[in-house]
């Protein structure tokens, strides 16, 4: 243990023994309440002066479609009712998104990545809630219902978009029509790498195997595309592999990249993504990280290019608790946390060296990472402290970006003006990591100590049981309801333990005849886990042995060559990539650092 991260335990020691004082059940109970009126607040506005549309315009208490002409913010919202308990409203959303959104053929150019985070993820999340949120459960769930069925929808909708020789999507396409002609084929790192955790999801709840294979493919054709360093660049090109934007970091263009491999190799159980994480971070460790700031270097010599921090970086903290590394993170949350103290909310881009945001980036459009981090490193490590920022962070958003009907982007963090806009996400993942953080007994906590048990058309499911893995857009997923869609069911494993000698001993089933076992049936790219890997994993689900190592990586490689077997694959009629004009290319620049 070095000097100050000692320094910086007792720092936090001294913290502590006085949050810890002040902060009493009531006192959580009062913030939560304060949470959620801020979302009842903000979601009000939205339906009265903006549903149908997008977003709602805080300022001007009115709509606009912005990312698609989806009703976005609803869609975002659904899951958020049902976290704060919200059951009648969440009965009521659920419906109506089925209703008024009957198929997504709509003729509109959309992200390819902002539509997975936001209406895949969000669809995915609300439909695994159905029964949290008191609704009435279609037959066949979890593994069938509308909300799951528009998902489908919406994910064969972008699907084209993987259509490349690399494997690697496009960043835009139409929702009817594909990608369209001479879309330009350069896409950010993350647009390309955050598919595993929806994708896997849709591939585990269905039994198509089509979404899993093509998130993967995307994965390691990044993966391969890494630099001597170990490094991945902002942009790429998604036809021919190569860099275009070669400044490599966490923040924005790459983040959830690195997120999606944690989150995806514990929501699957595919420990070669972990392992896959594991030699990234390193790399970052290495190159990216200086003190307890990361900066952006360039990707094959490591040199730094631009020393800033960004406000999208703000949730590697967060990810390194979820990676078991809590004292890495609370470094550079401390550092985090003393931006926002500075100015009262953290600017898009900060600028090291000079202690101040960078010009043209000094916006705060009420983005969560912040408050995500610390939800995962109070889970962790229950050091009260954190929930004292989160109370910090709560009261200056109420302070200076609440409106008559919602609340507004800061547009510039040192004079607290305010923009027009209130961005999906503020009410999917803002509020409700905040009212996480404030409370502590919520379900989706759940360390393991209860479950739900179902019956579904697969025999009797354990669901709830804990685990939950939030995607990019707070949206969580339980794996609990994946495996009991596609794993093995509950006669395969009884199957299994009896087969197995070292359980027989214990007469588990003693009496019960054996039946000679079937072949199993996989949906999945690789093979299952057996038994007791699941439960090793389980039991310690942060630490990979060395053989496990060894066998993810043999894993992964089978994974590299079943992806590249063209056969294998459902075959889109392959649309024709112009080269992009000019002004599309002018735009891609800007979009460097803008996602
Ligand atoms: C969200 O849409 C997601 O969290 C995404 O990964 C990054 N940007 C916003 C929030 O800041």
């Amino acid at each position: 243990m070095n000097f100050w991260y000692s320094a910086l335990c007792l720092l936090f020691l001294h913290f502590s023994v006085n949050a810890f004082e002040e902060f009493t059940r009531e006192r959580l109970a009062r913030l939560r309440e304060e949470v959620r009126e801020m979302f009842q607040h903000s979601y009000e506005g939205y339906l009265r002066h903006a549903y149908p549309l997008d977003e709602l315009r805080p300022l001007t208490c009115d709509g606009i479609d912005t990312w698609g002409s989806y009703s976005l913010t609803l869609i975002d919202a659904l899951d958020t009712l049902a976290v704060m308990g919200n059951n009648s409203e969440f009965r009521r959303v659920a419906e109506l998104i089925v209703t008024s959104h009957s198929d997504m053929d709509l003729n509109i150019n959309v992200s390819v990545f902002e539509t997975n985070i936001r209406v895949v993820g969000g669809l995915l999340s609300a439909h695994l809630m159905l029964d949290r949120g008191g609704a009435p459960l279609p037959p066949g769930w979890p593994c069938n219902g509308p909300l799951l069925a528009l998902a489908v929808d919406v994910a064969d909708r972008i699907l084209p978009a993987f259509d490349t020789p690399t494997g690697m999507p496009y960043g835009t396409v139409n929702l009817r029509y594909g990608v369209p002609p001479g879309e330009t084929p350069i896409t950010c790192t993350a647009g390309v790498g955050t598919f595993i955790v929806e994708f896997g999801t849709l591939s585990r709840l269905t039994g198509d195997s089509l979404y899993e294979r093509v998130a993967l493919r995307a994965l390691y054709a990044l993966w391969e595309r890494q630099s001597t360093l170990g490094l991945f660049g902002n942009h790429i090109n998604v036809l021919t592999g190569k860099w275009t934007a070669l400044d490599a970091g966490i923040g924005a263009g790459v983040d959830s990249y690195y997120e999606y491999l944690v989150k995806g190799s514990q929501l699957l159980q595919r420990p070669e993504l972990a392992a896959m994480f594991e030699e990234g971070r390193r790399a970052v460790d290495k190159h990216v990280r200086r003190d307890d700031w990361h900066m952006w270097v360039s990707m094959s010599r490591g040199q730094v290019t631009i020393p800033v921090f960004q406000s999208l970086e703000a949730f590697w903290p967060g990810l390194l608790s979820l990676v078991g590394d809590d004292s890495a993170a609370m470094g550079t949350l401390h550092n985090y946390f003393q931006v926002w103290k500075q100015f009262g909310f953290t600017p898009e881009f900060y600028n090291i060296p000079h202690g101040e945001p960078s010009d043209g980036r000094e916006g705060y459009p009420l983005r969560p990472e912040l408050v995500e981090s610390l939800v995962y490193l109070y889970r962790s490590t229950r050091n009260p402290t954190l929930l004292r920022m989160g109370e910090h962070l709560l009261h200056s958003i109420q302070h200076s970006a609440r409106t008559r009907c919602g609340y507004a982007t800061v547009k510039n963090v040192r004079t607290h003006a305010l923009d027009n806009r209130m961005e999906s996400f503020f009410l999917a993942e803002t509020t409700k990591y905040l009212y996480l953080l404030f409370d502590p007994d919520n379900f989706l906590h759940n360390p393991g100590s209860s479950a739900v048990e179902v019956d579904t058309p697969r025999g009797p499911c354990v669901l709830h049981a804990g685990g939950y893995v939030f995607n990019t857009e707070a949206h969580p997923m339980d794996p609990a309801a994946l495996a009991c869609c596609s794993g093995p069911r509950l006669d395969d494993i009884l199957q299994e333990i009896t087969d197995d000698p070292r359980h027989r001993r214990f007469k588990l089933f003693g009496g019960r005849p054996v039946r000679p076992r079937p072949p199993p049936v996989t949906t999945a790219v690789c093979r299952r886990p057996t038994l007791q890997e699941l439960i090793a994993e389980l039991a310690s689900p942060r630490r990979l042995s060395d053989a496990a190592r060894a066998d993810s990586e043999q894993r992964c490689l089978r994974h590299l060559e079943i992806m590249r077997d063209p056969a294998a694959e459902r075959s889109y009629e392959r649309l024709r990539c112009d080269r992009p004009p000019f002004e599309d290319r002018l735009l891609v620049l800007n979009e460097v650092f803008t996602s």
